[in-house]
């Protein structure tokens, strides 16, 4: 057995007024909690330190520059890396980049039980639109925030396994586990950030948005052999709803532990990292059963190629 005790720490709204220090209280007090339990990883959500600031039009920098993060851990995020260190916590934590070169990325890091930075991930499929679009609701303007991230989709060894990172959006595409299924994945990491209706087409709700997210964690956990944790910031900030539905999957593709709110909440599970052994030897032994030859396109074109027509 290869016991990896995990805490998905969920996180309620973060208003758009609310401090880092404010947020950092919760989150240490998610990591108390997620201690008391025994857990050795903690996962918070993508973009945890702030709003789900894509939602809103800015173009004065130095107004969108306060949701960004030059340097991790910066001042106000130490005391969360002190304390992942006293309780000897590994941390997936999401979260704005600024770079010193001026790129913006939607960034995820993996630390080790010393709370030192083992892995960093950048979020590849970036939703929504680059331009502000007076059609719709409210704004989903990750296209003008950030660049798609340009680390790939790498694994790392940590906790006695293999580990990978996803942020949200991610968790849609089949590539994103296939690709990190390709190199051995045992446990995916991801936070998210969903908005409860499609501001564009008003019969796709909250059911139908907790529908889809089971339905692409659990196909990617089965198809993959992979443990998935996935992580939402949820409930209503500033009016603006955000689904909740954090969850632990197994590599059989069942849901073993789930939020119940759509506030702070630690959701926790005993995960057996050896329990991705049997369907990795099986119907998904890669090695035996796939077939690259016949996939080309999926690196070979972007979008649809029709066939002729008759
Ligand atoms: N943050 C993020 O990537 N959110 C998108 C919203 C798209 S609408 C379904 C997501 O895929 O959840």
């Amino acid at each position: 057995m290869r016991m990896v005790n995990v805490a998905a720490a969920q996180m309620g709204p973060i208003q758009r007024a609310e401090t880092r220090a404010q947020v950092a209280e919760r989150l240490m007090a998610l990591m108390h909690q997620a201690h008391d339990l025994g857990a050795d990883l903690i996962v918070y959500p993508e973009l945890t330190l702030t709003t789900f600031f894509p939602r809103y039009y800015v173009t004065d920098t130095d107004e969108i520059n306060r949701w960004y993060e030059t340097e991790m851990p910066g001042a106000e995020t130490q005391p969360l890396f002190d304390l992942a260190r006293q309780c000897g916590i590994a941390m997936y934590l999401g979260y704005a980049e600024l770079t010193p070169e001026g790129k913006r990325f939607n960034t995820a890091i993996l630390t080790d039980k010393q709370a030192q930075i083992v892995g960093k991930y950048r979020k590849v499929h970036l939703p929504g639109h680059a331009d502000f679009d007076p059609e719709r609701a409210f704004q989903h303007l990750e296209k003008y925030y950030f660049e798609p991230g340009d680390l790939g989709f790498p694994v790392w060894r940590a906790l006695g396994g293999i580990f990978g990172m996803c942020i949200c959006n991610d968790r849609r595409w089949p590539e994103t586990y296939r690709t990190m299924g390709l190199q051995g994945v045992e446990m995916l990491l991801l936070g998210y950030n969903t908005p409860s209706v499609n501001s564009q087409r008003a019969s796709e709700g909250p059911a139908e948005r907790y529908f889809q997210n089971d339905l692409v964690l659990q196909s990617g956990a089965y198809q993959n052999s992979t443990w998935v944790v996935a992580t939402a910031k949820a409930g209503s900030e500033d009016g603006n709803h955000m689904i909740g539905g954090s969850a632990i999957v197994n590599p059989e593709g069942h849901i073993v532990a789930q939020a119940k709110t759509e506030d702070d909440e630690i959701v926790f599970h005993a995960c057996d990292l050896d329990d991705t052994e049997f369907g990795k030897k099986t119907i998904f032994d890669f090695a035996r059963h796939r077939r690259p030859e016949h996939y080309g396109r999926i690196t070979g074109q972007v979008g649809v190629e029709l066939p002729p027509e008759e």
